[in-house]
């Protein structure tokens, strides 16, 4: 049978996923919620959010290049871009490697932060320290609500659509941001597993559509979290991500020097095409 330490983490559909536990690095309750930090044979360190894993250092760049690059491709000129959420960093990270991006990262919870930095430092890689970068803590719904900036991006880096989380999955919260939005601007947003968590994403895209012209579901793979299979969803006021070209994402990828190892010219429209099963959970 199976032996030694393990992170398990369980579905309601009773599907279970275990990294076998090399070290137990930290565990705090933040006041916010359950923090966890753990190094695995499999997917080197880890963070975990009350009991949902949350990153690991073997496929961030699966889940945040898909999260950043398919958004900042598609707006023509990215600039002022507003993260929610993300405390470890790494969408920070890929966002700032945008010579013209400039940053404001809203964190609800600073402890995410600063054991982010302490235990896993590799996903950040220093985003925090760049002058470019502006870090506010506070919640992310109080801060869309009160705004009088304006952004030309707002990606939404949260965890699952439960607890205090909710509310960055309901339609008022997305009336604040399109408010904050440039008239050009668009939204990002993780958008959970279409597996497991099919009705969720059914009502965020239901939610981004009463309030955006053009809502885009894309796809990507996250071995770390359930299900492998994960969503992300664009509601945007003006740009389509599908009629960006490969060439012009080529180019600007060369001009910025990034090297994604997961996005690419010609994964960007791929990502938007829907096995017919996730077509279904979306409808027309
Ligand atoms: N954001 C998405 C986490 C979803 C995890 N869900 C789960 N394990 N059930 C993670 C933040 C990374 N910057």
């Amino acid at each position: 049978m199976v032996e030694g330490d393990w992170y398990l983490e369980d579905e309601p559909n009773g599907y279970l996923q275990g990294l076998r536990i090399k070290q137990r690095l930290a565990s705090k309750t933040t006041g916010i919620q359950a923090l966890q930090v753990i190094d695995t044979d499999c997917f080197g360190r880890a963070l975990i959010l009350d009991e949902a894993l949350q990153i690991t250092e073997y496929d961030e760049f699966m889940y945040h290049e898909m999260l950043v690059h398919v958004p900042l491709m598609t707006h023509p000129e990215p600039r002022h871009v507003l993260i929610v959420g993300g405390g470890d960093g790494g969408t920070l990270r890929r966002v700032l490697e945008y010579r013209k991006a400039e940053p404001v990262q809203v964190e609800i919870d600073t402890t995410v932060i600063d054991a982010c930095r302490e235990y896993l430092p590799s996903i950040a890689a220093g985003a925090f320290d760049d002058p470019r970068a502006r870090v506010v803590i506070d919640d992310g719904i109080d801060f869309v609500r009160q705004c009088a900036e304006r952004f030309d991006i707002v990606i939404v880096d949260s965890t699952d659509p439960i607890g205090s989380a909710v509310g960055l999955f309901q339609e008022g919260f997305y009336r604040d941001v399109a408010n904050c939005l440039e008239d050009d601007g668009m939204l990002a947003a993780q958008s959970s597993s279409p597996l497991f968590m099919a009705t969720e994403l059914r009502e965020q895209v239901d939610h981004l559509r009463a309030v955006f012209p053009l809502v885009r579901t894309y796809l990507g793979l996250v071995p770390g979290y359930p299900g492998t299979l994960w969503s992300y969803t664009i509601g945007s006021k003006r740009y389509d991500p599908l009629e960006v070209a490969p060439g012009t994402i080529a180019r600007r990828l060369a001009e910025d020097g990034i090297h994604p190892r997961y996005y690419g010219p010609q994964l960007h429209a791929a990502a938007f095409v829907l096995p017919r099963f996730i077509a279904d959970i979306l409808g027309p």
